[in-house]
């Protein structure tokens, strides 16, 4: 079989050309798993499947999966396919035959896993957020940048075809000048006072361990989205609020004051002018993963909805007067983003898709040489945001936010 010799000749750098890569000559590319939790499965199935469907020059190799609980790691890696099992990750980082490490274990290791994985000179994937705080997300922004590894964060909502059709839409400049941004991420599986904190699964309950509540964690997505379509955030006010106060932890089985922020909600104000509303809750009954946005110009405004997640809302003002109005675009056609490699037009793709998205595009990144985002600063400016929300929250005032 003969290979293309440039993928970027059709326009879009991820579409075949002529034949696809074969395997015989791509560049192996060794994964080394660490976490195999619901990240370590939403990764791992992307890098199952990107070579099927995107046409790269590397081939993913599931070479190892890393977690302390070395059955359970062990189960892991049989489902997904990895060759071998590690229970220390650095042992891990220190094997020669791994080339990128996936960091999907919870977020106070992150910093700790990454910079010893890039004084190893090790390519770097970083669960999200980056770091526990700004402070150490810097301090990681400094490894990956001393080492000059290849790196990116998990901030997979980018890569939903209908929200990277949004960021072409503004890109194009069809909003125009842009006034408002309006974003929520809405869930409710923690009002029963009786979920624990701390352990695997309810990690995200325990502050020492997560961080922070939902602006970590959900706000987070939001924040990332947003300044990705709208640039970036000068100053918010924000309002927490822990609606349980006392858990049992997992692991103790005591009772523990809660440390983290169940609900919080934030106003911003983009350096481009326009004003925005955050959202972010796991006390919104009935919602259990609804992260919407609209945004609002001189021209036009779309919205979005995860629950809904393969339609754009797009409102064209300049429309004749007759047929004006919202239109649903189903984005599931060959020239929409991504969809030429998937199904035929009108067949719809989902969530996980997302993941291979960002996989596809980390490994055309190295291909190319042209890095694919989010890299680990842009995972720094939102880290930056969330801290100016925890901050204002206390002190009741507007935030500035650290520029990067
Ligand atoms: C929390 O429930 C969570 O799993 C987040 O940690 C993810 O980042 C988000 O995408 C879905 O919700």
């Amino acid at each position: 079989m003969q290979r293309s010799r440039s993928f970027t000749e059709a326009g879009h750098p991820l579409t075949f050309k002529n034949n696809p890569p074969s395997p015989f000559f791509m560049k192996p590319l060794n994964i080394g798993m660490i976490g195999y939790g619901f990240m370590g499965r939403a990764h791992s199935n992307a890098f199952r499947k990107v070579n099927n469907f995107f046409p790269l020059q590397h081939q993913v190799v599931l070479k190892a999966a890393c977690g302390r609980d070395g059955a359970k790691t062990a189960a892991f890696a049989n489902t997904w396919g990895y060759q071998s099992v590690e229970t220390d990750w650095k042992a891990l980082i220190a094997r020669e035959d791994i080339d990128v490490i996936d960091i999907a274990a919870p977020n106070n290791v992150h910093a700790e896993i990454a910079i010893a994985a890039a004084k190893a000179g090790k390519m770097i994937l970083c669960e999200k957020p980056l770091g526990m705080n700004g402070a150490e997300a810097l301090t990681m922004v400094k490894a990956i940048e001393k080492a000059k590894v290849a790196n990116m964060v998990w901030y997979n909502y980018r890569r939903i075809p209908a929200v990277t059709l949004a960021k072409q839409l503004i890109d194009e400049g069809k909003l125009g000048k842009i006034f408002h941004y309006r974003a929520k991420f809405l869930q409710d599986w923690t009002i029963n006072a009786d979920v624990p904190q701390g352990g695997p699964g309810t990690w995200r309950l325990d502050v020492s361990v997560a961080g922070s509540g939902v602006t970590g964690d959900l706000l987070a997505h939001c924040i990332d989205t947003a300044m990705w379509l709208n640039g970036s955030i000068d100053t918010v006010t924000g309002m927490t609020e822990t609606f349980v106060k006392e858990r049992a932890h997992a692991l103790t089985g005591k009772k523990q004051k809660v440390g983290i922020d169940d609900a919080s909600a934030f106003l911003a104000r983009f350096s481009n002018g326009s004003l925005a509303t955050f959202e972010s809750t796991r006390y919104a009954r009935g919602h259990k993963a609804q992260y919407t946005l609209e945004i609002n110009g001189e021209n036009g405004s779309i919205a979005w909805d995860l629950h809904d997640l393969h339609r754009l809302q797009y409102f064209d003002h300049r429309d004749g007067g007759l047929t004006r109005g919202w239109r649903s675009i189903h984005v599931t056609d060959g020239d929409q983003p991504y969809m030429k490699n998937w199904w035929v037009p009108g067949l719809a793709i989902g969530y996980e898709h997302s993941f291979v998205h960002q996989v596809a595009d980390f490994i055309a990144g190295l291909d190319s040489g042209k890095p694919a985002a989010p890299s680990f600063r842009e995972g720094l400016a939102t880290d930056y945001v969330t801290d100016a929300v925890l901050k204002s929250a206390k002190t009741g005032r507007w935030e500035k936010v650290k520029k990067i």
